[in-house]
């Protein structure tokens, strides 16, 4: 009896924890995974070694993109706006905003082809369809209700880095993504794009009915269920003067100045007549999608309130989800299915990790409170370390996630052993078994690896542990 209620309790609770395996905020709600081009899948803040005096930011979109799926390629939407925001006081509120937007346009109508064969580069009329995009920073002015903003466009008709659709349409894709990098007048680089799905997780070998592969976890045996698939992605590395509080470089990790949260977010006109790419529609701009840490909507937030949560701003997170913060479903079930022994209330110590930020590290200074937000709170002071720890700051690294978050950090496993309670002492070995990314990083701008193109597009040929290679199509 006692091993069939165990049965069913997996069972129960295999339900409510397998959207952790899709990514970190990879379809994460009911409402946005049915709108897949407004939805944000990770955000990463870190300081970069090769750009110490900068923030550097990627945003990514558009979860699972199979490489092969044309002719109508993955892109970022026109009806659409996308966001980076910037929160230098800690209060959940932007103080400076990066806005995306886009125009696509199709230079040969009669065609059905994205691009013919050998196209060389963006001004090449065989790149029959070329996506091009605007920046506006916006910085905001006054308190609370009062507050205005500021926009001004710094970016203008720079284009996006097209799908990699193979090399037959593309002999020199790099020509692309080196035209891709832009850098503005005021110093801020920028790529926007498509490129390697980050993120990595194994969602069969850490929640296939709740099975961890190796209770001791880690041992680099897992699958990555998110290689082989691309994202879109905008790179940010804005110089730190633009978007500290006193509008100055950050002199060391204890500079007054020297904590910025980050968050995306992706809006909708309310009301649009979708029979064109147009902007043009009615009423204002609603948020349908926000992403700061990873993983809080996906598995803190009940399927509920996640619509929600991705319509709210970080500033109200505290009054609407503090509760699921503090005694968390993962804990318990995490519990019934491994006995690890996991708090499972007053867990204030997530409350800090993840939302307040680490006292002395990346707390924002000059804050009552400070108040629980989900943003990603960077010490712009801390300097990048010489060797990533993909723990981050629960393996020594203080450069790494929750400090920042670093496209190397282990989040899936950190975040399994936080819930668990590793800062409270409960230090379990939990872990997914995938430690690092299927395709190494770049150690320059744009950081994130080359999308794996639509000729190679083999999500299907996939080798699994224990079977020979399935050919597409057999
Ligand atoms: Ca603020
Ligand atoms: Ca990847
Ligand atoms: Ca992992």
């Amino acid at each position: 009896m006692r091993k069939l209620l165990l049965a069913l309790a997996a069972l129960a609770a295999c339900a409510l924890v397998v959207p952790l395996g899709f990514g970190s905020s990879h379809r994460e709600a009911p409402g946005i995974s049915l709108d897949p081009s407004a939805d944000n899948t990770d955000t990463y803040a870190w300081t970069a070694k090769d750009a110490p005096g900068a923030l550097t930011v990627a945003a990514n979109w558009i979860p699972g993109e199979v490489p092969a799926n044309g002719p109508n390629f993955h892109s970022f939407d026109d009806r659409a706006r996308y966001y980076v925001h910037v929160d230098n006081t800690g209060d959940g509120r932007p103080d400076v905003s990066y806005r995306f937007r886009f125009k696509t346009k199709i230079r040969n109508k009669e065609s059905f082809l994205y691009a013919l064969p050998g196209a060389s580069g963006y001004n090449d009329p065989k790149l029959n369809v070329i996506q091009r995009y605007s920046i506006d920073r916006i910085t905001y002015h006054g308190k609370k209700k009062h507050r205005s903003e500021k926009v001004k466009t710094v970016a203008r008709g720079l284009p996006v880095a097209p799908p990699n659709i193979g090399p037959k349409t593309f002999p020199n894709y790099q020509a692309f993504v080196d035209g891709a990098n832009r850098t503005l007048k005021d110093g801020t680089k920028v790529f926007v794009g498509q490129r390697d799905d980050p993120f990595f997780v194994d969602l069969g070998a850490t929640f296939d009915g709740l099975n961890v592969r190796k209770l001791t976890g880690n041992q680099g045996e897992g699958k990555d269920d998110l290689s082989g698939y691309n994202i879109h992605s905008t790179v940010l590395q804005i110089p730190e003067r633009l978007v500290t509080k006193n509008h100055r470089s950050v002199s060391g990790a204890d500079a007054s100045n020297a904590v910025v949260g980050v968050w995306s977010t992706t809006e909708r006109r309310k009301l649009q007549v979708t029979d064109s790419r147009s902007r043009r529609g009615h009423g204002g701009w609603v948020q349908v999608s926000r992403l700061g840490n990873p993983l809080v909507n996906e598995v803190v937030i009940p399927l509920g309130k996640k619509d929600q949560f991705n319509r709210t701003t970080p500033n109200r997170d505290a009054a609407l989800y503090g509760k699921y913060v503090v005694k968390p479903e993962l804990a318990a079930i995490l519990n019934a299915l491994f006995n690890v022994g996991a708090p499972e209330n007053d867990r204030t110590d997530i409350v800090q990790a993840l939302l307040q930020g680490i006292p002395m590290l990346n707390q924002h200074s000059g804050v009552k409170g400070p108040p629980a937000v989900d943003t990603i709170k960077l010490n712009l002071g801390v300097p990048p370390a010489d060797t990533e720890d993909r723990f981050g700051v629960i393996g020594g690294d203080t450069a790494g996630f929750p400090n920042g978050r670093r496209l190397g950090d282990d989040v899936v496993d950190i975040e399994l052993q936080v819930v668990a309670g590793f800062l409270k002492g409960n230090k379990v070995p939990l872990g997914d078994g995938v430690d690092r990314n299927d395709k190494p990083f770049l150690s320059s701008f744009p950081y994130l690896a080359a999308p794996t193109s639509g000729f190679d597009s083999a999500p299907s040929t996939r080798v699994e542990p224990g079977h020979a290679p399935v050919p597409a199509g057999g």
